[in-house]
């Protein structure tokens, strides 16, 4: 080869490779882009306003939020676009509204995205925020300076510009028609069938009074967890409240439909080996979850339980369940629940029984209530006592049993059904977290009503602490007025003790009227102690 033909080879080289490199770095730094997207340094328009765009684009009718300078400009943009404002006292508060919206009306479930503040304010004040006070002199100064307003640039390159907003298709599993037909033969070959609900069964895309249709049609025994609370009416046949562990050892066909075998189900050993389990969930992990250690799935489908369901029903028209077998189970509720009666008729040793205050606001409340959860052993006797009157008529914080969501799920309720009676059931303590939100019911008139069980204590927790570590630390509190700071806060509070149980009925009446009239209500129900929730899970 000739000497000069190696010199015009390495040559050739070493400048695609300087070429090379200048385009990548002007590609990372967006001087490419910018080439083709222009910055509009004149308009005042922001980024605010893009994700006003957007959220109206998907249809979101309400925002919950507390406000701040780096939230600034996308509540002044949504408020222009028509969305609601609704600022709470608490940011949680803001986020467990917007949970109870998208649990309400079908948004499927939460998204966390975050904003650089420089991206959503407009130009000439980001631009200002840009310029260096003391550039250092020289060289250094000259690239400091230019890389900022290069920065800058970019960030406006093409920031107006028309994009498609709509909102992108939401990937659903569905089980597989082979799956469908191998649970149609064995559920039609069931004796005693039952089929445990979890609140995923109630997600879109199918609606829950189709749900609730295909369970009627297959008269199957239903247990009703989470979410599909109240998915089969008050007094709906088929569906069973009490004696689950005893029914599903009995069953033979079990169907787990967006039902975990976490806690709750004593992570699948109440499950019998001897049953068929057919199992349905839209996530891997919690389709399986300490399967073959504890239980073990005949059919696991990767699916949704609700579309799954009517599935079943389509293809088992005409088919019902032997009729004695929920019949059977519903007797034993029948048993249980006219003990609890009983049990609410007993005197405590000091205040009301708690039992006698949720029996009498679950024989009031109207049948269009929505009732929010929050709290601890309250709860867990009101989840007993008190029957959710329809499909998603019931809110409580799922497996964790995170306290706090009460104000914030209840606002977010009344938005979305404002002709209904929305009650929150809180123990003393979880009323702390969101008691000042009488404010936000107040200013933004959602009056909801809160029954409040106080005993003065963190009972649940107490309730194990004291006999297992002797210790009753940090599980006190007071009997303290919440009625009067209710009324502070613009609503209508009130005290009922053992002085004056015989108008609990009057009160609950009367907290409704001022609900209807526009006053949130506040019935603080001082209560006494009882053994119905002794052995049931606490921490
Ligand atoms: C955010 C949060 N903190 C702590 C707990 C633990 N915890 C579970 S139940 C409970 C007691 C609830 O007390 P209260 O609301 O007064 O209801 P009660 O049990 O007295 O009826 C506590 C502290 C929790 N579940 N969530």
């Amino acid at each position: 080869m000739e000497p000069f033909g190696v010199v015009g080879i390495v040559l050739g080289s070493f400048t695609s490779l300087v070429l090379g490199g200048l385009l990548f770095a002007a590609y990372k730094l967006g001087i490419l882009y910018q080439l083709f997207h222009k910055t509009d340094t004149k308009s005042s328009k922001h980024g605010g306003d893009i994700v006003a765009e957007v959220l109206h684009a998907h249809g979101v009718k309400y925002i919950f939020t507390l406000v701040g300078g780096h939230i600034s400009p996308i509540l002044v943009a949504c408020e222009k676009m028509g969305i609601r404002i609704v600022d709470t006292r608490h940011e949680a508060t803001a986020v467990f509204a917007a949970d109870a919206v998208a649990r309400l009306s079908g948004t499927p479930g939460p998204v966390f995205i975050e904003f650089p503040i420089d991206t959503l304010y407009p130009f000439h004040l980001v631009s200002k925020e840009f310029v260096v006070k003391n550039p250092p002199k020289g060289l250094m100064g000259r690239i400091v300076s230019w890389y900022l307003h290069n920065h800058l640039m970019n960030l406006f390159a093409g920031a107006w510009e028309p994009r498609d907003m709509s909102p992108l298709p939401v990937h659903i599993p569905q089980a597989t028609d082979n799956q469908i037909q191998k649970c149609l033969e064995l559920v039609s070959r069931a004796k005693k069938p039952v089929i445990v609900l979890g609140s995923q069964a109630t997600l879109p895309p199918t609606p829950v009074d189709n749900i609730r249709k295909a369970l009627e049609d297959l008269g199957i025994p239903c247990f009703l967890g989470g979410m599909c609370r109240g998915l089969l009416g008050k007094d709906s046949p088929i569906h069973i409240r009490q004696n689950r562990r005893d029914a599903l050892k009995e069953a033979d066909v079990v169907v787990l439909a967006g039902t975990v075998c976490d806690f709750r189900l004593s992570y699948g050993r109440t499950l019998s080996r001897r049953s068929k389990i057919i199992a349905v969930n839209r996530d891997k992990t919690q389709l399986l979850k300490n399967s073959d250690m504890f239980w073990k799935p005949t059919i696991a489908i990767q699916g949704d339980a609700g579309s799954f369901l009517v599935r079943l029903s389509e293809g088992l028209k005409g088919h019902r369940c032997p009729e004695e077998w929920p019949q059977s189970l519903k007797a034993g509720d029948a048993t249980k629940e006219a003990a609890n009666k009983a049990k609410a008729e007993e005197k405590t040793e000091y205040h009301l029984n708690p039992l006698k205050a949720l029996h009498c606001v679950d024989e009031l409340m109207a049948e269009d209530s929505v009732i929010v959860a929050d709290g601890g052993d309250f709860v867990g006797s009101a989840a007993y006592i008190m029957k959710p009157r329809g499909p998603l008529c019931w809110l409580d914080p799922g497996a964790f049993g995170t306290l706090g969501v009460g104000g914030g799920f209840a606002l977010g309720a009344k938005l979305c059904r404002p002709e209904s009676e929305v009650w929150i059931v809180y123990g003393d303590g979880s009323l702390g977290y969101s008691i000042a939100e009488f404010d936000t019911f107040t200013r933004h008139k959602t009056p909801v009503i809160a029954l409040v069980g106080n005993d003065a204590c963190w009972s649940q927790i107490s309730r194990e602490q004291v006999p297992m570590l002797g210790s009753n630390v940090a599980c006190g509190l007071a009997y303290t007025d919440y009625h009067i700071v209710a009324d502070g806060y613009g609503g209508k509070g009130y005290l009922i003790g053992s002085e004056n149980e015989e108008k609990l009925n009057d009160i609950v009446r009367q907290a409704q009227r001022d609900a209807r009239e526009g006053k949130a209500a506040l019935i603080n129900v001082l209560i006494g102690k009882t053994n119905f929730r002794d052995g049931s899970i606490s921490i």
